[in-house]
């Protein structure tokens, strides 16, 4: 008679290995114009950054010098919404003041 009896298999174990997944991050970058006061852009710096007054003021000298200043790196959602925010702050008032995001590598 042959073996009919079923044999439990052996047991197996795959190994998943779980990698803990980070968000990508952006950058907001603050860009130089000709045009936006100085004082104002500190103003923004600080509503939308929550910078304090003497790292705003670093920061925007540093875009005034260089062209740009990376300010600040968040998730995609919340760097878009405060680049959008502070940007509009300027338009609000007649200003090219430009924030924009990057994706960090
Ligand atoms: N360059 C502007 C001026 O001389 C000031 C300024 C600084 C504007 C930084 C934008 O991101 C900026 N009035």
């Amino acid at each position: 008679m042959p073996d009919t009896t079923v044999k439990p298999k052996p047991a197996t174990r795959t190994k998943v290995k779980l990698k803990p997944q980070r968000p990508p991050l952006y950058k907001v970058i603050l860009l130089n114009d000709d045009f936006t006061p100085r004082e104002f852009v500190v103003i923004v710096l600080k509503a939308v950054f929550n910078m304090g007054e003497e790292i705003a003021h670093r920061v925007m000298l540093t875009a005034h010098q260089k062209g740009a200043c990376v300010i600040a790196v968040y998730t995609r959602d919340v760097a878009e919404t405060k680049a959008k925010e502070a940007t509009e702050m300027g338009k609000a008032k007649g200003y090219p003041l430009f924030f924009t995001t990057e994706k960090e590598e």
